[in-house]
């Protein structure tokens, strides 16, 4: 019988703070105005509060690059803001989890500049260095998350540094015991505060492979991450800080199948709670239902009673849902609610990104000057210099920038969607002035009461959290269609993901059944019925 954990039964609010809510008129949101919406975020129903990072930056990848573990980035506020916002938190009765980004640093970060200053500083094992091959080039092909290479050049020192994402964030190195313990001090002073976990950036990234080689493939990238040795890494992190702590671990895992998945989640294994995998977010560019059915099967097959999973559709770094893989237009509602609903019935720990929850959509800025996203910018500069047109890349990028989920919070109609009275630090998404928050909390039908009735279902009947998933209709191109049973309880979720009707060809006898959740009126028994383009149905048995 599988172990019962709070943070199992855990619905996570994820806050991108510097696009949620700005008290200062600096055109950036702070960690007060998340304070000052911190009822509304309870009013949904969440348990936790994943905050991504806050700590003092240059800011070149928003926050992921870091210079100071130890004080709060200016923008964000300060210390105390943050201890506030932490016992606030609290005495709402929900939690805190915040980012640990620790593949890699800044390189403005002081260990960095000591690093850098000379080949026998102290601190020059703290990062990755290399030679160069004779001919003067970068140690191997390896290419980057967000560059070409991994490798820069340091004049003053002659060597290359490694990086897994911008030259401005200089992976660690990981095999040095010091940097271990200097990571684990760390760690310990965010515990002793009180916080409730951590979402642990690219966790998997921390080993590299050995002798470092040359790769047949450097687009696929799969070389930077999931390497032997990490599993020491997370064991001694465990042993050394998490099994001290009662605390909830999510982490940020890409190129692993589930087995390789289980390995960092098992319940046995004494290293991480669970996981984030990517093969959705990162393999899928938008919804291929067959391949959505075997991606979720497997994952349950292969982790079951044994580890768990989350589920995500979208966060600050992937477009928002209703955009990328549903229906962001003339059923909008129906698509964001039968999404939300997906997320929330199938196994695994449920994730809502800030904004979600009222069907925020992805954004289409006309020129590459609106949007700030290294990642995009990176990519868009690599291929104008491949001497590509500018318009032509523009577009080919839009779909998948990480900028369509970081567009500011939309408030009400004001302007500026009621997000800051100043400029904000990226243009608003124009459709604020139909989408937001007031206008949500109006509406009975909406997307957010949706949500809220949704999760305390969540919380009242542990067969969403704790079932088995027996999916039927598995080869039907349109309608995702699955039980779930738990002592006594059944849930049938049924989903028609498209924008035509189609017709729910199967027998199922649900005279006995509740109808917990719907996003369209039901006037007919569920059997051979007609479902609505983008149609949701929940029955429960008891
Ligand atoms: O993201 C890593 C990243 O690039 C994700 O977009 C990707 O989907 C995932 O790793 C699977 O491959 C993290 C942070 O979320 C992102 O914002 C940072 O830019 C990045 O690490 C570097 O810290």
């Amino acid at each position: 019988m599988e172990q019962q954990k709070w943070w199992k039964e855990a619905v996570v609010y994820q806050v991108y703070w510097r696009s949620f809510n700005d008290t200062t008129g600096n055109g950036t949101g702070d960690l007060q105005g998340v304070v000052e919406k911190l009822d509304y975020i309870k009013s949904l129903g969440v348990d936790v509060i994943w905050l991504n990072p806050f700590f003092e930056s240059p800011d070149k990848d928003n926050g992921y690059d870091i210079s100071n573990y130890y004080s709060v980035m200016d923008k964000a506020r300060d210390m105390a803001t943050f201890e506030h916002l932490l016992k606030e938190v609290h005495k709402l009765d929900m939690k805190l989890i915040m980012d640990l980004v620790v593949n890699h640093t800044s390189d403005q970060h002081p260990w960095f500049k000591e690093s850098r200053s000379s080949i026998d500083n102290p601190k020059r094992d703290w990062y990755i260095w290399k030679d160069p091959k004779e001919d003067g080039s970068a140690p191997n092909n390896w290419r980057s998350y967000f560059t070409p290479s991994t490798w820069e050049y340091d004049d003053k020192t002659q060597q290359y540094y490694f990086h897994s994402f911008a030259i401005e964030q200089p992976d660690l190195n990981w095999e040095n015991p010091e940097v271990r313990e200097e990571i684990y001090k760390m760690m310990r002073f965010w515990l002793d505060k009180g916080i409730d976990g951590f979402r642990m950036d690219v966790i998997n990234l921390l080993a590299k492979v050995e002798g470092y080689p040359d790769v047949e493939e450097p687009e696929t990238i799969n070389y930077l991450g999931n390497n032997p040795g990490i599993h020491n890494y997370l064991k001694e992190m465990y042993k050394q800080v998490l099994q001290h702590y009662d605390v909830f671990t999510v982490g940020e895992i890409p190129f692993v199948t589930p087995e390789d998945g289980l390995l960092y989640v098992g319940e046995d294994r004494q290293e991480l709670n669970t996981l984030f995998h990517f093969e959705v977010c990162d393999d899928m560019v938008q919804m291929d239902l067959p391949r959505f059915k075997e991606i979720q099967k497997r994952w349950y097959e292969g982790m079951f009673g044994r580890g768990t999973n989350s589920q995500f559709l979208n966060n600050h770094d992937h477009t928002r849902l209703v955009t990328r893989f549903g229906n962001d237009n003339e059923y909008r509602k129906e698509s964001a609610k039968l999404l939300g609903t997906l997320i929330h019935t199938l196994p695994g720990i449920p994730y809502v990104f800030q904004g979600e929850e009222i069907g925020m959509t992805g954004v289409d800025f006309a020129t590459i000057e609106d949007y700030q996203d290294i990642a995009m910018l990176n990519k868009y500069n690599e291929e104008i210099e491949k001497g590509r047109a500018g318009t032509e890349v523009l577009e080919e990028l839009k779909l998948l920038s990480r900028d369509n989920s970081r567009t500011p919070m939309q408030w009400d109609d004001r302007e500026n969607a009621g997000f800051t009275t100043g400029n904000p630090w990226i243009k608003m998404n124009p459709n604020y002035s139909d989408i937001n928050v007031k206008q949500a909390l109006d509406d009975k039908n909406s997307i957010f009461y949706y949500y809220q009735n949704m999760i305390s279902l969540r919380k009242k009947y542990k067969v969403f959290t704790y079932g088995d998933y027996q999916p039927i209709l598995e080869d039907h191109p349109a309608i995702y269609c699955y039980f779930r049973e738990y002592e006594g309880e059944k849930l049938l979720v049924v989903a028609n993901m498209s924008d035509e009707e189609n017709v729910f060809d199967y027998l199922v006898d649900t005279s006995g059944a509740k109808l917990l959740l719907h996003n369209y009126a039901v006037e007919n028994d569920l059997s051979y019925s007609k479902l609505n383009p983008h149609e949701v149905r929940v029955y429960l048995w008891t």
